[in-house]
């Protein structure tokens, strides 16, 4: 029995029990409990607070936990880091009210930064021959400038809207960061196939995100010029319509190019486009 640490509540909860649930290891939501045994997969899932799972699986109290790359960074524990994940992704950086000239990293000598990462920011700033006094705060930090209690943070920023209401400008980003996949140093070779056989899973998950399924109707004349717009596992797949003449095509696409292919597809016929959810790509 393989036991995974994930966030109890917050930003990287949901994320984690859906990744665990694509991936097959199903857990029942109501009467949640501390710890849970997934249905059908030789897994318990132990619910933390963030900050408290690089030591649980630093210690070998859980074998696996998901979390954030930047708790891992702080935390310092030894733990290793088996697979990014591709959610709840950030960085840490170091921001200063918007009403100062900045103009390069001296400004933060013999400043005052406000964090709840200063070992990060330690480390950081010793690589970077910079003196600063390293306020530890847990909480807001973003308020600690216009309370006068620092010249500077150092904090987390996803879509900057924080920095901007508190009139903080982001001018280093320092770790840039995601959810991870981490595990206890020497897990058991019993363990380990349990850990490859999931992460195998999660990959397989992971290519999903943002990929759609694209079929579409095209005159077989076309045919040679599509394959030239289409990407493709392998090649797209052909399938010949009842109306002789006409085939029609399927392949795998990026959500990103999406727009881009349909109009050129169109410009050379194609017709009857469906674009389809894409759960798992196991390659
Ligand atoms: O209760 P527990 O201790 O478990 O949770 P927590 O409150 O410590 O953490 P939580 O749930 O807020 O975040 C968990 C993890 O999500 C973090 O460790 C990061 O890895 C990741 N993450 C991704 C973020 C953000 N994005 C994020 N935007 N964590 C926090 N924020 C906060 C940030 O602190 C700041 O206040 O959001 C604000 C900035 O957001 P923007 O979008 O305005 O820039
Ligand atoms: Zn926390």
């Amino acid at each position: 029995m393989l036991r995974i640490a994930i966030q109890t509540k917050g930003r990287l909860n949901e994320q984690s029990v859906e990744l665990l649930r694509e991936a097959g290891v199903i857990i029942k939501e109501e009467k949640r409990k501390f710890l849970m045994r997934a249905a059908n997969f030789p897994v318990e899932i132990l619910f933390l607070r963030d900050d408290d799972i690089p030591q649980t699986v630093a210690m070998g109290a859980a074998d696996l936990g998901i979390v954030g790359y930047n708790e891992v960074a702080e935390r310092g524990y030894e733990v290793d880091i088996l697979q990014y994940l591709g959610f709840g992704g950030c960085r840490i950086s170091l921001a200063v009210p918007k009403n100062v000239q900045y103009n390069g990293l001296d400004y933060f000598n013999g400043k005052r930064i406000a964090t709840s990462y200063p070992n990060v920011l330690q480390r950081f700033f010793d690589e970077k021959g910079i003196t600063a006094k390293i306020h530890t705060i847990t909480g807001s930090v973003e308020i600690a400038p216009a309370a006068g209690l620092a010249d500077a943070i150092f904090d987390i920023v996803s879509s900057g809207g924080t920095l901007i209401s508190n009139g903080l400008v982001e001018v280093e980003q320092v770790l840039h960061s995601e959810a991870v996949l981490i595990g206890t140093p020497q897990l058991c070779e019993e363990k380990m196939n349990i850990v490859r056989q999931l992460m195998s899973r999660f990959d397989s998950v992971q290519k999903g995100y943002g990929k759609k399924y694209l079929v579409l109707n095209l005159p077989s004349s076309a045919l040679d010029e599509a394959v030239k717009i289409l990407p493709a596992m392998r090649s797209p797949t052909v399938i010949p319509l009842a109306q002789s003449g006409w085939c029609s095509l399927q392949t795998v696409v990026d959500e990103k190019e999406l727009w881009d292919i349909i109009e050129r597809l169109k410009a050379i016929g194609a017709e009857g486009i469906l674009v389809l959810a894409l759960e798992k790509i196991v390659l």
